[in-house]
């Protein structure tokens, strides 16, 4: 492997090639124009709060050890990472209002493009939420989900928590969240409290701060919970589904559009367009019509409802442009690069950005609302189909790498499969099999793909230590796409690296639910909003002991967490009572006092805890640990 190229993705290695003869600047080039960075940045000593500075605390003792204000390394790096906190929240929250307002909106019958295709669990919701279904239409109880939902976004009372999260979570553990002060009341609040409190000359305690942020993480779980939720109302709940991954799947006979991001919204409607647009491709020679392909998150969501293949994840999102065969990428919000729309003018892709609020320089906007959402898509895939025509079969490069992936493990679908088992009691045959050691524990693999380290691989390193000591294995976001792209959600990575009680039970399982063969080694829970499918598996299994978060055999680990959004994410993790794994080294390590409440003093607070550990043998090894020790304690 070339060492610049920081990827274990051998369709990226061969793109680069392309990048370099075609002298194409690429995110590892980009990486390698930084180096060295800033050391105190990585610390998270520097601050840019106002601007008297920037000012830097020097880590080694000899310079100044105060900004100009007098904050010190503590409440500096306290207060940084807690506004990394605030704007996760608000990414993956402005999200979930986007879904609601829609949601609201069907109710009232206002936007015909889309429509309540799951609507028992609609109603299961409307339960949760203690919401009167009597006597009421099916579109009315959409609006007074919704209406209650956008509550969390505007209730001003602080003694009581935001809806989902109290629905969402064991009882036992929300009542400690609001013991300790760090239950949400309103998600917009918590940011915009994040942001006053971290104000030149405001809350300068760092533990104070921090907790403010632990605040604002849980609104991110508020958030991602009503986004996921609602989603599946509007666009169906997601079941096990085969395709494929990997940037083999862009076809070089079809009109190839690939949707970048994290919104459903638009996504949805253009897949169901492209049906019907498929003959005006095939029309200007395009022999397959029109081809869909997903990248980051809103390809985790067309992939795990539609069997949409996923052309690649975060870090390699400009490789699907360096084929030579892509018309157009169409972007929303979230994790979107903004190197797209140069190098698409080196080819003939159309780069399009849908949302106003999320443009980018020398990209084609088309504004996407949900009321003309039907006009919108037909006039993106028209402007792909034009690219097509001006595309330069001489410069089609698309190596054919590519992995078949069984996605779709919604925590629905997966008790599905487990009712098939044991249809009085799906989670039984968990349960059973956790205590009797089959099953060792439970990992949750969430977040992104970063340059601090070598793309996919801490995944894939992780996974098969885990694999091969009984770990039962779920992943979301560009986590779920390193392993769909490496061929470890099929069953043959089942056979392969299963340890061999885990290969029964999700040999059983898996036919049990009808596919033939044993689950996938990795379940594939959806994109990164979805990382709350993973906790309501977990608080039915935990309700079903009588125990909380904390007690369970279950670990989270982020090999490569890069965004903000990652960060809210490991931190609600390590709030909900889950020992949490990073890979990468967090902006953090200026401050003891922040490093140890991560880990000694999060541990007391919350039972859960950061670990942070860049090597991904050592890591593995350490959540094997983590797990048994976590029997140990339950008796089992
Ligand atoms: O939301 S995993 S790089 S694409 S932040 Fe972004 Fe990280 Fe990917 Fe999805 Ni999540
Ligand atoms: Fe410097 Fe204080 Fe201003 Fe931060 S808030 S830039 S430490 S003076």
């Amino acid at each position: 492997m070339n060492n610049r190229i920081k990827t274990s993705d051998p369709a990226v290695i061969a793109l680069c090639s392309v990048a370099e003869s075609e002298g194409i600047a690429t995110v590892f080039d980009r990486y390698q124009a930084q180096q060295p960075q800033c050391g105190f940045g990585s610390l998270g000593l520097c601050c840019r709060i106002c601007w008297k500075g920037p000012c830097r605390v020097d880590p080694f003792g000899d310079g100044p050890q105060a900004g100009i204000c007098g904050a010190d390394k503590h409440t500096i790096v306290a207060r940084n990472v807690t506004r990394m906190m605030a704007a996760g929240a608000a990414a993956h929250s402005e999200h979930g209002r986007h879904i609601a307002l829609a949601l609201q909106k069907i109710g009232k019958g206002l936007l015909p493009a889309y429509r309540i295709r799951d609507e028992a669990k609609l109603y299961r919701i409307a339960t949760l939420l203690n919401i009167d279904t009597q006597n009421k239409e099916m579109l009315e109880v959409a609006y007074d989900v919704a209406t209650k939902t956008l509550e969390d976004y505007q209730n001003q009372d602080h003694h009581k928590g935001c809806h989902w999260i109290s629905a969402t979570l064991p009882k036992k553990r929300v009542e400690l969240l609001s013991h300790l002060g760090v239950l949400p009341h309103n998600i917009d609040a918590t940011v915009s409290q994040i942001m006053a409190r971290t104000h030149i000359g405001c809350d300068a305690e760092p533990k104070n701060v921090f907790l403010g942020g632990i605040r604002g993480a849980l609104a991110d779980f508020n958030g991602m919970s009503l986004a996921t939720e609602l989603s599946d109302v509007m666009f169906g709940t997601p079941s096990p589904v085969v395709t494929e991954a990997n940037i083999g799947v862009i076809d070089k006979n079809a009109v190839n559009i690939a949707v970048n991001g994290h919104n459903p919204m638009l996504s949805e409607v253009i897949c169901d367009m492209a049906r019907e647009m498929n003959d005006i491709a095939k029309g200007v020679g395009a022999p397959k019509g029109i081809n869909i392909v997903g990248i980051c998150c809103t390809g985790n969501e067309v992939m795990m409802r539609h069997g949409v293949p996923l052309a690649t994840n975060y870090l390699s999102q400009e490789m699907a442009i360096l084929t030579g065969a892509l018309d157009a990428m169409v972007v929303d919000v979230q994790c979107i690069m903004p190197s797209l729309p140069q190098i698409g003018n080196c080819f003939h892709t159309e780069v399009i950005t849908t949302m106003d609020e999320n443009k980018m320089q020398g990209a084609r906007h088309i504004s996407f609302h949900e009321e003309n959402a039907v006009e919108t898509a037909r006039e993106i895939i028209q402007c792909a189909i034009n690219a097509y025509t001006r595309r330069d079969p001489k410069r089609v490069n698309i190596p054919n790498i590519k992995q078949t992936a069984v996605v779709g493990f919604s925590s629905e679908a997966v008790m599905a499969a487990l009712s098939k088992i044991d249809a009085d009691d799906p989670l039984k045959p968990l349960v059973d099999n956790i205590v009797n050691g089959n099953i060792q524990g439970v990992a949750l693999f969430a977040g992104c793909n970063s340059t601090q380290t070598v793309q996919d691989e801490s995944y894939q390193v992780i996974a098969k230590t885990l694999a091969a000591n009984n770990v039962l294995m779920l992943a979301t976001g560009c986590g779920a796409g390193a392993f769909a792209k490496h061929g470890l959600m099929n069953q043959q990575a089942t056979e392969q690296y299963a340890g061999d009680s885990l290969k029964a039970v999700l040999t059983a399982i898996g036919q049990a639910a009808g596919l033939g063969g044993p689950l996938p080694l990795v379940l594939h829970m959806g994109s990164c909003v979805d990382n709350s499918r993973a906790v309501s598996l977990a608080t039915a299994l935990a309700n079903r002991l009588g125990v909380d978060l904390c007690d369970l055999p279950l670990v989270a680990s982020a090999p490569e967490a890069m965004s903000e959004k990652a960060i809210a994410i490991a931190s609600w993790g390590v709030a909900i009572g889950l020992p949490t794994h990073l890979g990468t080294m967090p902006q953090v390590t200026g401050s003891d006092v922040i490093t140890d409440l991560m880990q000694e003093g999060a541990k007391d607070l919350f039972d859960g805890y950061f670990i942070v550990e860049t090597d991904p043998k050592i890591a593995g090894n350490k959540l094997v640990d983590v797990i048994k020790q976590k029997r140990q304690k339950l008796g089992i």
